[in-house]
């Protein structure tokens, strides 16, 4: 691995980690699992007002929001069948910059059509924050947006292109982020157009 960015305390940023053939090999493995696994759309809980991102899961804890809250399931909301496993290659990645000695219980997948942006928020449905959150984007540009541990106080923002690979640990594991928006057609990578994110977390203490 080569050296990353250091963004923050605890943000680090590997720029385009992952070459042109891996990015459309992730994306193809993506889109083959998801017509087994099919991409869902969240609801925000209470309000049931629909996220702009539609998403998917591998793995046994797949991370949820419907009416009823937040929360991680073992099997998809709608076809009720048990999320695909995490590809080998994501689960390689996990090992190669986790610094965390237990493998990714969870692997989130949004996808972002044009338009879709992302509310600041907290990642704090798991109960294990030893461990860091890996990010991959994949496809258009976005605008992240991070903070500290409150919703107050200077926020700044980066952009993260096809191929980046970022690390969220230690101090920066409860930092507020969001993506404000995707540069459209910066990229041809996702059919249909727009951007993936996967993230990989662990969710329990080992
Ligand atoms: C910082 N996803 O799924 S990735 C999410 O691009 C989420 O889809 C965004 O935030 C996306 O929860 C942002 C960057 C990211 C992901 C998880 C984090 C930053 C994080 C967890 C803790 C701190
Ligand atoms: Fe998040």
């Amino acid at each position: 691995m080569v050296a990353p960015l250091q963004l923050a305390p605890g943000v680090s940023l590997w720029r385009e980690h992952f070459g042109r053939a891996q990015q459309q090999e992730l994306v193809g493995t993506i889109f083959r699992l998801a017509q087994l696994a099919p991409f869902y759309r969240p609801l925000m809980p209470k309000s049931e007002k629909p996220f702009s991102v539609v998403a998917v899961n591998f793995n046994a804890n797949g991370w949820l929001s419907d009416k009823n809250g937040y929360r991680y399931t073992p099997v998809h909301p709608v076809t009720a069948a048990p999320w695909p496993d995490i590809p080998d290659s994501l689960l390689a990645l996990w090992q190669a910059v986790a610094c965390y000695p237990h493998p990714p219980q969870c692997c989130l997948i949004n996808l972002y059509r044009t338009g879709a942006r992302m509310g600041a928020h907290q990642d704090r449905d798991e109960e294990e924050l030893d461990a860091p959150v890996i990010s991959v984007s994949l496809g258009d540009t976005a605008l992240f947006r991070f903070g500290g541990t409150t919703r107050k106080g200077p926020t700044r923002s980066v952009h993260l292109c096809s191929g980046d690979v970022v690390k969220f640990g230690g101090p920066a594991r409860r930092m507020f982020h969001g993506i404000d928006r995707l540069i459209p057609a910066s990229s041809q990578l996702v059919p249909g157009g727009g951007r993936i994110n996967l993230t990989l977390r662990r969710v329990t203490k080992p």
